[in-house]
């Protein structure tokens, strides 16, 4: 199976000279950090598909049987002749079984700044929906956004964001997004978005921690990227992924820990690391439905509808103003 290509990705990604700031500023700022955008190159984009595979990584699946199990009634709240504008479209794979559903659609927007993913998935669903206009917009979409003029008038916008992608985002940031939705929908529409559910401390942190060690190659992938793009010198055998989940903040908090004391080489700057620093790389937020309704709230929206899994791991949120 392959997977959405997701938002905190290369999107997000200033040029080169910018790269070089951006992760400078973060490995200088205590303790250091850096953003998770940075896990998305090509490679990264490889293995967190295979993540979304691993048994362990139960966010997938369980997103995907509750559309197999809800499309119906979804598209039934939706009602007909919506436009689906999708944030972080990647390959689609989720959209098919929503659109299936969806009575006389207006247009479909995928918005997804990698070209290739964005080609592939206009590709097959235009395949599968011959006569679905279909509009794509390859920008960022956490910047401000410009929709096409759709085809025809539709009864509503409703903004798409599968694949708990919000929980990458800080909570201040995911309301801004949220509001940023909200603007682009306008007043009759809504907000479909997917986020997991809080649960036991096992299966969460056992969905960052797969025993085949996936997860692990994707964190460390970070380095590899900055050694392959920025010409730094991480020794990758000198660094280790951790993903803990906080149960009081109620995320993954993903690090990655220096085994050593060691020097590393950013540009110019020659980096200490202190043998067991954490870095920080990686937010997963994880809600219950009145943390989300909270969060809609502070962004002036209101949860409509929340629709689980069989399983009750993950929800799809239904906002409207
Ligand atoms: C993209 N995002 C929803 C994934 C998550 O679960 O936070 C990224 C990920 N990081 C490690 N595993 C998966």
């Amino acid at each position: 199976m392959s997977v959405q290509a997701y938002a905190v990705r290369d999107e997000q990604r200033p040029p080169d000279n910018l790269l070089l700031q951006v992760v400078q500023r973060g490995l200088r700022s205590q303790p250091k950090r850096l953003p998770s955008w940075l896990f998305y190159d090509e490679q990264g984009s490889a293995l967190f598909e295979q993540i979304c595979e691993q048994p362990e990584y139960y966010l997938t699946r369980a997103e995907i049987a509750l559309l197999n199990q809800h499309a119906g009634e979804i598209a039934e709240v939706l009602g007909p002749d919506v436009r689906l504008v999708e944030y972080g479209s990647g390959h689609a794979i989720k959209t098919r079984s929503l659109l299936e559903h969806l009575p006389t659609p207006v247009a479909w927007v995928p918005i997804e700044l990698s070209s290739e993913p964005l080609r592939h998935s206009m590709e097959r669903m235009a395949g599968y929906f011959p006569h679905l206009p279909i509009q794509p917009l390859a920008v960022d979409f956490t910047r401000p956004l410009r929709l096409p003029v759709p085809p025809r008038a539709p009864r509503r916008t409703v903004v798409y964001f599968p694949g708990s992608t919000i929980g990458n985002f800080e909570d201040r940031e995911a309301a801004q997004l949220l509001r940023k939705m909200r603007g682009e929908m306008g007043d009759n529409g809504g907000i479909l978005v997917g986020a997991d559910l809080k649960k036991d401390r096992a299966t969460i942190e056992a969905a960052y921690n797969d025993r085949a060690g996936v997860t692990s190659a994707f964190t460390l992938n970070m380095l590899a990227r900055l050694n392959r793009e920025l010409g730094c010198n991480f020794d990758l055998g000198a660094f280790r992924h951790r993903a803990h989940y906080n149960a009081m903040a109620g995320r993954i908090e993903t690090h990655i820990l220096s085994e050593r004391e060691q020097r590393v080489r950013v540009g110019r700057l020659q980096v200490l690391f202190r043998e067991e620093e954490a870095m920080l790389v990686e937010y997963s937020c994880k809600y219950s439905p009145e943390d989300f309704a909270a969060l809609a709230a502070t962004a002036g929206l209101a949860v409509r509808h929340v629709w689980f899994d069989p399983e009750r791991l993950f929800s799809l949120q239904y906002l409207t103003r």
